[in-house]
């Protein structure tokens, strides 16, 4: 029962058990449950209900960490799955991601590009902690098409719209995209700092990434 399994999955990331957690990712696996539907129905609600607990002072820091290693673990096992699913032989277009300066957390945009790249993007991971020179030296060196920009923190959002500026004052808007991610983020703030586009999962950025190259929003296969 996917249910049944999602729940355990949900558990080992909230317990911080790396080993049940990659274990769980892989009996998913091996009973046919697509590695996208594990991972939204049974990671990261574990993640996000840790976030939560954070929040109210009832989990700490290292409760935190420890549930990230454990979607982290588990990710390692879906993740070849999920490339194997890639649709696309050809490139539809060219990426750079990141993370802003100052933020590290990287789960949602590793996810966000691992989905761009399955679906024909060439995408050019920066990490994370990544200062607005180095979108733009990156949107230069690959001759990007769209920089994706993530951030998680009300504190380092606002490094997304130094990394619009920091675009435009190298010249390269609008011809190259920013779109933007992240708990914090919204459509309103990617329009209030001037991006082009703004998705809350990684199956709309790749709709949206689409849309941008001119190309049409593919629903989810
Ligand atoms: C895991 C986690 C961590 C891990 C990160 C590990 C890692 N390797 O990434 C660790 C433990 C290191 C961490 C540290 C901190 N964290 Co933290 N963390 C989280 C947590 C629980 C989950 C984040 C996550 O991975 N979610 C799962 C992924 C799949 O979702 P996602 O990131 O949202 O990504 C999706 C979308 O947002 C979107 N997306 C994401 N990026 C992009 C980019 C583009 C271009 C697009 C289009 C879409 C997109 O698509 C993704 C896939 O669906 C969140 C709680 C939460 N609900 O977000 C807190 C949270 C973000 N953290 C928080 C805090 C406060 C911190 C710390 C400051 C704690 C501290 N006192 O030190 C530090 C900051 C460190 C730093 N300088 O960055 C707060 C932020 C509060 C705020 N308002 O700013 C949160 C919200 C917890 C809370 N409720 O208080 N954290």
């Amino acid at each position: 029962m996917s249910d049944e399994l999602f729940a355990a999955m949900r558990q080992a990331v909230i317990d911080g058990d790396a080993p049940t957690a990659a274990t769980l990712a892989q009996q998913a696996l091996d009973d046919g449950v697509p590695p996208l539907d594990a991972i939204d129905n049974g990671l990261v609600p574990g993640l996000s209900l840790v976030g939560e607990q954070f929040a109210e002072g009832e989990l700490f820091l290292p409760d935190m960490m420890l549930a990230a290693r454990a979607m982290q673990k588990a990710m390692d096992v879906l993740e070849p799955e999920l490339q194997k699913m890639a649709t696309q032989r050809s490139v539809v277009g060219r990426v750079v991601i990141g993370t802003v300066k100052g933020d590290i957390h990287e789960i949602g945009k590793n996810l966000v590009g691992m989905m761009l790249s399955t679906s024909g993007f060439e995408v050019h991971d920066l990490g994370v902690d990544v200062a607005p020179d180095r979108f733009v030296e990156a949107a230069r060196e690959h001759n990007a098409d769209i920089i994706g920009v993530s951030a998680l923190l009300t504190t380092t959002m606002a490094g997304q719209r130094t990394v619009v500026e920091a675009l435009a004052a190298a010249g390269l808007r609008p011809k190259v995209k920013v779109i933007v991610g992240g708990a914090p983020a919204s459509e309103s703030w990617a329009t209030e700092i001037g991006a082009d586009g703004y998705s809350e999962d990684a199956i709309g950025a790749v709709a949206l990434a689409r849309r941008l190259m001119g190309g049409e929003a593919v629903a989810r296969a």
